[in-house]
């Protein structure tokens, strides 16, 4: 990095600094717990651990596959992980997570899902690996077999662990080179697809992906820059010009930090290009956050959020302009909680409110208003899918507004209660593209790490 952009960046971390929201605590707190620790079996030393979680949701208006008017749906998922953790010495070891995921009561069937499966996996491997710490007593770690690879926000590169099977999981090779200023990963790898009929699960036969991604050290924030290649050699990549290969070139960063522990931000930017079938890829992400924590009861912090992910402005000009959001999750407090929206020609203006009524309570109120970026490309679902679409362009962008509340409890040490609850208001868009009815979604959620 040349000196001006090391200037440029320790002044804007210097300037804003933070971002203060625990909202990825779900996600991040899975493996955590270790309550078996150090129990000798032959050759290692191994740590059990694990946990369990319940949700019930009800769906009015949608289902896990996105926005559906006239559709409601009403189950419960359950979770279990199972954590082994062998250790040869303390520079190596073999890591297993085996993961069950089911559903009680959906309208939704097996075959409603024609790749991966959101809801139901039978006891499943969804991580296995080899890792070595400082390899030859070298600054080097290496991590090869199934794993779980996110970073920050998990915005760019999450697990999507709001899913009852989780979004994404790798087999993959990684290296990891640290340094006391920067750290760099480099690694390869394909998703796996998530199959209740298939043991253990496989990976896709595409995308592969290449991934460098790295962090800079002794800064006042967190800064991270990274590049994500994205491949499918099949032919079968539909482009506006005719069908080809993709080859997909994500180079971004991101940043967060805080100030004064009263001020937080975030930022990330992402620009996107290469080939889409016989199109030109030519595609940008952004989100930016602030938020300001008042130092008084409950602790309310109040902020603002803007997230764009750019849409095809014209569906017959050979130029492939709709984002793809990299490989990022769809979870809940990203674009809503209803899941109804994803990072592909979408502007979501977001304002939070956040308090903590005690130790042990927090509460979020949430509220975003969305629109497409692009008037002819579509209203994408989660999972890329078109929702709805007018090539014309001639009903506008207005997509909705969505209410979101949530609340987290922590009635003891790796116990944690969550109920929510959100509205979809249709904005002119939906309304006019087909049936364009309100969508409401509650949920409660119960979970416990393993002791
Ligand atoms: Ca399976
Ligand atoms: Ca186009």
């Amino acid at each position: 990095m040349s000196r001006a952009i090391a200037v440029t960046v320790i002044g804007v971390c210097a300037f804003a600094p933070v971002w203060a929201d625990d909202d990825t605590e779900e996600q991040q707190a899975a493996p955590a717990q270790k309550p078996l620790h150090d129990i000798p079996l032959g050759p290692f030393r191994v740590d059990l651990s694990g946990d369990l979680r319940l949700r019930d949701e009800y769906q009015e208006g949608f289902d896990v596959r996105g926005y559906r008017s006239g559709v409601t749906d009403n189950f419960l998922l359950s979770r279990i992980m199972l954590n082994l953790d062998l250790r040869f010495d303390p520079d190596r070891h073999i890591y297993l997570q085996f993961r069950d995921a089911h559903s009680f009561g959906s309208g939704l069937r097996r075959d409603d899902f024609k790749r991966s499966n959101p809801l139901d996996d039978v006891m499943d491997i969804r991580q296995a690996y080899f890792e070595w710490r400082q390899v030859g007593g070298a600054p080097l770690d290496l991590k090869v077999g199934r794993q779980q690879i996110s970073y920050g926000d998990q915005r760019v590169f999450g697990p999507g662990l709001w899913g009852n099977t989780g979004r994404y999981a790798w087999d993959a090779g990684k290296l990891h080179l640290d340094t006391s200023r920067a750290w760099i990963d480099l690694w390869a790898g394909r998703p796996i697809e998530n199959r209740p009929e298939r043991w253990p699960n496989r990976e896709f036969a595409a995308p592969t992906a290449f991934v460098v991604y790295g962090g800079l050290k002794k800064l006042p924030c967190r800064f991270d820059l990274f590049y994500a290649g994205k491949f499918d050699g099949r032919k079968l990549t539909d482009g506006e010009s005719g069908r080809g290969d993709l080859q997909s070139h994500s180079v971004g960063f991101q940043l967060q930090g805080q100030a004064r522990e009263r001020f937080d931000y975030t930022a990330t930017g992402i620009r996107q290009f290469g080939h889409y079938g016989q199109d030109r890829l030519d595609a940008f992400g952004f989100n930016g956050a602030a938020g300001v924590t008042a130092p008084i009861p409950w602790r309310p912090r109040l902020a603002g959020q803007f997230t764009w992910g750019s849409g095809d402005r014209d569906p017959a000009d050979g130029r492939h302009g709709t984002f793809d959001g990299v490989f990022g999750g769809a979870d809940i407090n990203f674009y809503g909680d209803m899941n109804l929206f994803y990072w592909a020609n979408l502007r979501d203006y977001e304002w939070d409110v956040h308090l903590r009524p005690a130790e042990t309570v927090r509460l979020a109120v949430e509220h975003h208003t969305y629109s497409l970026d692009q008037a002819r490309d579509a209203w994408y679902s989660t999972s890329l899918a078109v929702v709805r679409r007018d090539p014309t362009g001639l009903t506008g962008k207005a997509l909705g507004h969505e209410l979101n509340l949530r609340i987290y409890w922590q009635p003891r040490k790796g116990v944690e209660l969550m109920p929510g609850w959100g509205h979809f208001f249709p904005g002119p868009f939906a309304k006019a593209n087909g049936a364009g009815d309100a969508a409401t979604g509650y949920f409660f959620q119960a979970s416990w790490a393993l002791n």
